[in-house]
């Protein structure tokens, strides 16, 4: 089985109406998408899925949004496999939003530092560890 990586769709994004703009872009790239879902995040998966952000002073902040309305995430699937997961940030855009280029995800939509739209997997084994929080193995198609 091919590498995939996580590109989600934050609360701030499907509040927003930009989940078929991310589709769109995703769709539009070449990308192929082999698992979509949305899904309310509890306390304990947003624990889970944020672990490595425990202990920062904008951790209790980044629960209290990624709870706060439903997001959409993307099992992203491309022919590169040693390129996919930088492609897939580089089209979401920097973190710091002021710094997201124009034409990324991010530059183009995203003006808070927390609500930023859209986020991705950052290595293989991170990749791995999100899509098992998010996906059940038989929804990865
Ligand atoms: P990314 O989402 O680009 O991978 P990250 O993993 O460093 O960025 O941080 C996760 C999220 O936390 C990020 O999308 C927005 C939020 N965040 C990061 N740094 C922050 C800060 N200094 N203040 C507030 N929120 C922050
Ligand atoms: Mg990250």
């Amino acid at each position: 089985m091919s590498l995939k990586t996580l590109l989600m769709i934050k609360p701030d994004g499907v509040r927003r109406g930009l989940i078929g703009e991310v589709l769109r872009r995703v769709e539009q790239k070449g990308f192929r998408i082999a698992g979509m879902k949305m899904l309310q995040f509890d306390e304990a998966r947003a624990g889970e899925f944020y672990q490595e952000h425990i202990g920062k002073p904008f951790y209790q902040t980044l629960v209290d949004f990624i709870t706060s309305g439903p997001a959409v995430a993307l099992a992203v699937e491309g022919d590169d496999e040693e390129r996919l997961i930088p492609e897939v940030r580089k089209m979401m855009g920097a973190t710091r939003y002021w710094e997201a280029t124009p034409g990324t995800i991010r530059g183009d939509f995203a003006h808070h530092l927390t609500m930023n739209v859209v986020h991705g997997s950052d290595s293989p084994a991170s990749a791995e560890r999100e899509l098992g929080i998010v996906f059940e193995p038989n929804e990865i198609l």
